[in-house]
């Protein structure tokens, strides 16, 4: 039996991605909860130099950076049932982590989510010049998944794929701002797959 154990808080979304998967190949694991809103400790920097979550420990391995991880995570419980099998398709899915990675996650999480929604919550006052500046480069990053993703109806086919769990979580928070109508004006399949997406099961369970 496999010995799981993911660190990180439930409302990250590189987290959401690992336990998205860990949900559809019913994986049983422990959580172990990181706050990343103080230092990480000496323990938790000793497992990921970086302090990033998620981190996954398996087997007596430890893993981080969140693609490493899915990917491994689907070989061993998945069957590889989360990656497609054309080699296109597969290079997509890897392009569609790293627009993701490189280009949405930053405006859409680190600068709207965070002013929309936590420094209010913490009763701070939102940098609207930020949230503005933000919104170009999240919709840049949309449309450029809109230009190489099917929605038929998953990202990349009748399959749903590893691309699919790294973008749910983004825009789960983009769609409680006021932000999301902009960012998706010109990706009229995205807004198609949203609404198919966001009451999969395993997704509503990570998210609650
Ligand atoms: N490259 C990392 C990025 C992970 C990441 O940015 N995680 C965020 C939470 S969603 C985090 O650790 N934030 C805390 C911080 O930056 O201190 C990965 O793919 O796992």
């Amino acid at each position: 039996m496999t010995q799981v154990t993911l660190y990180g808080p439930t409302i990250s979304t590189y987290v959401r991605t690992v336990r998205m998967l860990l949900a559809e190949t019913n994986t049983p694991y422990d959580l172990k909860q990181v706050d990343i809103f103080s230092d990480r400790d000496p323990e938790y920097l000793a497992k990921n130099p970086f302090g990033k979550v998620p981190t996954l420990e398996i087997d007596g391995e430890t893993l981080y950076e969140t693609n490493a991880v899915v990917e491994y995570l689907d070989a061993v419980v998945g069957d590889r049932g989360f990656t497609p099998a054309n080699a296109l398709s597969q290079a997509r899915m890897r392009q569609i982590m790293a627009i993701v990675d490189s280009y949405l996650y930053s405006p859409a999480i680190g600068t709207i989510t965070i002013q929309r929604l936590i420094v209010p919550s913490q009763g701070g006052q939102t940098d609207e010049g930020a949230v503005a500046a933000a919104v170009p480069k999240a919709k840049t990053a949309l449309e450029a998944i809109e230009a190489i993703a099917t929605c038929t109806p998953y990202l990349l086919g009748e399959a749903i794929t590893l691309a699919d769990f790294y973008l749910m979580p983004v825009m789960l928070y983009l769609s409680k701002t006021p932000e999301l109508d902009a960012a998706t004006s010109q990706t009229p399949k995205l807004k198609d797959w949203w609404a198919l997406v966001s009451d999969r099961p395993s997704f509503l369970a990570v998210t609650a």
